[in-house]
């Protein structure tokens, strides 16, 4: 009855007779929402959908208002990776449509599902470029940036145009769609029950995509021919949700595996088969490849080069949704498109009962140089350092996650983000959430939004110093709707370290921040625990608390200013001029 008691019944008398009950725009958007099942929207209130937002909340729907959009428009989007369902942002027009439209183009580059819903202002007035409030064409600057971009005029188009927007984020390739809500729309009144029969209930929104019975084939000739195969699990495959499917295929087939960085957990780290620890032999001595849900982009080395060892010395089999993906950078042998439950599928029924598992001498290769490298790391998680470095405070962390195989794991930084992939293992899918395909610094705050509200676990977020302030602000949210998230800040005075100095006049180094900066502070302004940890002792008895309290919490991990390298594992990427020698 909550519906009833929000929805404005107008009732009116017309010439021809008896009472009509009406409905608006307003209502129905939240109806059409809610018959789709998307109860969470985030985003930043004002004009034109303060009262929108006012009246989703009455009508159950969880808002939750952030202090900026982007923010709120990353938690939409890892909403969409966690569930299947496109995450929801809602933002006011211009500024606030810009401020979360960073976010959409990151949920289409990431192949995450999500619908920005931004208010906009006067068409007519758009449209001759008189300057109205907040005047944009968003549509025209939203379509580059998404899969799709809509934008609804009439109150009885809002259930058609709210489904075509839920299909084209999840069907196919998943990704981001822009639906543009014109404030003159919220206060179109129509008859309710027209406005009722106009809402329609997505059916099987993301369909199945069976693969064809000879590329399943192909792939498993492929497959069974190979010496030193190798399995690659992209976010892709987290995202399927195919995970009993994944398991029987990687352990049928004993094939050694490689997860790519939110691929991690889809089987545990410390599986026999993980490959985890040898990506560097893996990558380069392998003969076949099977990779599902990931592109061979520029975090594979786009399947070429010295990494992959010697030139086409390799097959790849890729399965995907997306038929453009084959061939993108190397020539795929055996391409498989489809859904990954249903590609995977196949795969094991096609293997059969008697499929011989990958050759015995690669797997004990591929385990050897795995041990001696985990053995090799082992003492350097185990140092008592002060100030800490990455691998004291990290190798902590490792165990709380250890402890906690339910927790999420946010990560984003550069030394932050890499050492903290590398290290910390993973147990279970969809735990480990992260920078993505861009590698983008701002996710941190919004995704543990996201993340905790989306699952109802305890979220630990591992930020480095220089990460955590593009969404630093976002503490007062977590404090507000009181999520169970601990951050912990690697604060190492800056970005990559806190030892650069400029070389010229007073100003800071462009990479550092203000020495000994304490962030745990921030988060009692609002009634939130800051911790100052300064060795691993302390780090591991305030993380444990606030992961076993679920209060949020803010950790200021003091690091050592020189522990850190240059842009992390990636510094190879930094352009070098042959007349500056290094
Ligand atoms: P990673 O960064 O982990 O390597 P990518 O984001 O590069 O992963 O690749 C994910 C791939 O997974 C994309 O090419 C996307 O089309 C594909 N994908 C996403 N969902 C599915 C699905 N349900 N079935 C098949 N492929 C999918
Ligand atoms: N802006 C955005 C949106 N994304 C980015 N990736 C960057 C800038 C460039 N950048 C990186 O690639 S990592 C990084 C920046 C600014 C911060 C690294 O510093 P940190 O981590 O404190 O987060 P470490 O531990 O000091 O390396
Ligand atoms: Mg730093």
């Amino acid at each position: 009855m909550a519906d009833a008691a929000v929805k404005e019944k107008i009732a009116t008398t017309d010439a021809a007779g008896p009472e009509r009950e009406l409905t608006d725009g307003f209502n129905l958007v939240i109806d059409a929402l809610k018959l789709n099942g998307l109860n969470t929207i985030y985003g930043v209130p004002g004009i034109p959908i303060t009262d929108f937002g006012r009246m989703a909340q009455a009508a159950g729907i969880r808002v939750l208002s952030f202090r900026h959009e982007q923010n709120a428009g990353y938690a939409a989007s890892i909403a969409g990776f966690l569930t299947k369902k496109p995450g929801i942002c809602l933002t006011v027009s211009a500024p606030g449509f810009l401020n979360g439209l960073t976010a959409l183009a990151h949920a289409t580059t990431n192949c995450f599902p999500m619908i920005l819903i931004s208010g906009s202002s006067e068409r007519e007035i758009v449209d001759l470029q008189q300057g109205d409030y907040e005047e944009m064409d968003q549509l025209a600057i939203a379509k580059p940036l998404c899969k799709a971009a809509y934008r609804i005029l009439h109150a009885q188009d809002i259930g058609i145009g709210l489904a075509r927007a839920i299909r084209a984020a999840v069907s196919g390739r998943p990704g981001g769609v822009y639906l543009d809500l014109p404030a003159k729309l919220f206060g179109q009144v129509i008859d309710a029950e027209e406005g009722r029969k106009s809402l329609v209930k997505v059916i099987d929104p993301a369909p199945a995509q069976i693969p064809a019975p000879d590329a399943v084939k192909r792939a498993l000739d492929v497959l069974k021919n190979a010496k030193r195969p190798l399995i690659i699990l992209g976010k892709g495959a987290s995202y399927s949700q195919a995970d009993d499917a994944i398991r029987n295929f990687v352990e049928k087939s004993g094939v050694p595996f490689l997860p790519m960085s939110m691929g991690k957990g889809l089987l545990p780290d410390t599986h026999p088969q993980c490959a985890g620890a040898a990506r560097s032999t893996v990558l380069k001595d392998s003969d076949v490849v099977v990779l599902i849900g990931a592109r061979l982009n520029w975090l594979l080395s786009h399947g070429k080069g010295k990494s992959w060892g010697e030139p086409h010395s390799k097959k790849f089999i890729q399965i995907d949704i997306e038929p453009k993906e084959m061939d993108s950078n190397v020539e795929i042998a055996a391409p498989l498109i489809g859904d990954i439950g249903s590609c995977v599928s196949a795969l094991v029924d096609g293997m059969g009962s008697s499929w011989p598992k990958a050759p015995a001498d690669w797997m004990g290769a591929v385990s050897k140089k795995r041990d001696e490298n985990v053995a090799k790391m082992a003492p350097r998680l185990m140092n008592n350092n002060v100030p800490m470095d990455y691998h004291g405070a990290l190798g902590v962390l490792r165990t709380v996650i250890k402890e906690r195989p339910d927790a999420i794991l946010v990560n984003e930084g550069a030394n932050a983000l890499d050492l903290t992939r590398g290290i910390i293992d993973m147990y279970k899918p969809r735990k480990r959430i992260d920078v993505g395909t861009w590698g983008v610094m701002g996710i941190g705050m919004g995704y543990a939004i996201g993340a905790a509200v989306e699952t109802g676990k305890p979220v630990l977020a591992i930020e480095g110093d220089s990460a955590f302030g593009f969404s630093g602000m976002e503490i007062e949210t977590i404090c507000r709707y009181k999520l169970p998230v601990c951050v912990v800040i690697f604060n190492n005075d800056g970005i990559y370290r806190g030892t650069d100095v400029n070389a010229l006049g007073t100003d800071p180094a462009t990479t550092v921040f203000v020495k000994g900066s304490r962030y745990d502070k921030m988060i009692e302004a609002f009634d939130g625990v800051g911790v100052n940890a300064t060795s691993p002792d302390e780090l591991r008895r305030a993380v444990n608390a606030a992961m076993d309290s679920g209060k949020p919490t803010l950790i200021n991990a003091v690091i050592d200013p020189a522990a850190g390298s240059e842009s992390g594992r990636i510094g190879n990427l930094n352009p070098q001029s042959k007349l500056r020698k290094k």
